[in-house]
This record gives C-alpha cells, structure tokens and sequence, in this order.
C-alpha cells in the first residue's frame, strides 16, 4: 500500500472533470486501497481521485468513528434527492479551512464496487453531505467555490499567506 499526495487548492488539476471508470482491475484496486490509505492517514472522512491527481470516477468514504465502514463509489451517480442541511465542511484540499455549505439533507445514490457490482446507497446526514462534496470533487468543483466571492478571495489569500509563511 502507498500513501498518495493530496493536490492542494488553488492547484488548477483540481479543476479537471472525471472520466468514467470502464476497466474494474487490479491497479483500480490498488487505487482504491491507495485511497483509502491515505484518506485514513490525513486523516480525513472521504477522498476524491481527483484530489490525488487521477482523473477517475472514483471516491472512498468512512464517516464511522472507528475506521470499518469504507465506502467505495465509482461512477456515482445522484438518483434522487430530497430537504436540504447546511453542514461546516472541510477538505484534505484546502487545509485549515471550514465553511458551512447547504446541500442536500438526503440522497439515493447509485455506483459500482471496486468490482465492479452495481449497488445503491441511502444517504443523509454527514454521509449524505460527504458523497455531494466528493461528487463535486469528480466534476472538478472544490467546496470553496459554494461560497461567495469575497469568502473565496479571503480564503485565497490566507492560503497564499500560509504558503509565504511556510517558505519564509
Ligand atoms: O474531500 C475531502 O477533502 C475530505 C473531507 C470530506 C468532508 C468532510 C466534512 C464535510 C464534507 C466533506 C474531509 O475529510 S475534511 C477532514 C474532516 O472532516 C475530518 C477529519 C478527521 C476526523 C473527522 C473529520
Ligand atoms: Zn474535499
């Protein structure tokens, strides 16, 4: 197993949509326990591929408090959904900041296993908060980019202000 580098906001790879996963072999499954590897190690509740700078449909997630309830999502796609909540979000992507972001409250969401097995999953709360922000993720869209212009510059700046520090 290996633990993956994790692409940092305003890095414009973030941005790029993700491509449909057709192929469910070993090196996806090596991706896949990559992934959660490194979601676990950062640590974090979910990981897109995109943040790891591979341009795939796919997402690992485990909201649980005790590490044994990995989630894997390729291909996902929304069937339905339903209320809205708005939730403080973070993102391995854009270290040390935490916004609220108001999405929906459930979600009936369809996808493949790693292999390759179409199933379902009923969503709500932060699972349901989780799966939207890292379908965003796959679609190129950081959660920075729900919030208003002038959130987004300041936070542009505290990450350049952060990266000057490091350097200095
Ligand atoms: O996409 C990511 O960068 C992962 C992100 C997922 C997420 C969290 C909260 C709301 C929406 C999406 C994170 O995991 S940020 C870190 C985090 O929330 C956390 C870290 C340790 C323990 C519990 C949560
Ligand atoms: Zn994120």
């Amino acid at each position: 197993m290996a633990l993956l580098s994790i692409l940092h906001y305003p890095d414009p790879r973030l941005h790029k949509v993700a491509a449909r996963v057709e192929l469910f072999d070993d090196a996806l499954r090596t991706l896949v326990r990559d992934m959660a590897e490194t979601m676990y190690a950062a640590p974090g509740v979910g990981l897109a591929a995109t943040q790891v700078d591979v341009h795939k449909q796919v997402i690992v997630i485990d909201v649980s408090e005790t590490h044994d309830d990995l989630k894997v999502l390729i291909n996902p796609r929304i069937l339905s959904t339903a209320g809205t909540q708005t939730c403080e979000e973070g993102c391995l992507s854009v270290p040390g900041v935490y916004e609220d972001v108001r999405r929906a409250e459930r979600v009936l969401v369809e996808a493949e296993n790693a292999d390759g097995r179409t199933y379902a999953i009923e969503a709500e709360g932060l699972l349901a908060v989780c799966i939207q922000h890292e379908m965003d993720h796959l679609k190129g869209k950081v959660f920075v980019e729900h919030l208003s212009r002038l959130k987004q510059m300041r936070i542009r700046s505290k990450i350049e202000k952060d990266a000057r520090r490091k350097a200095a």
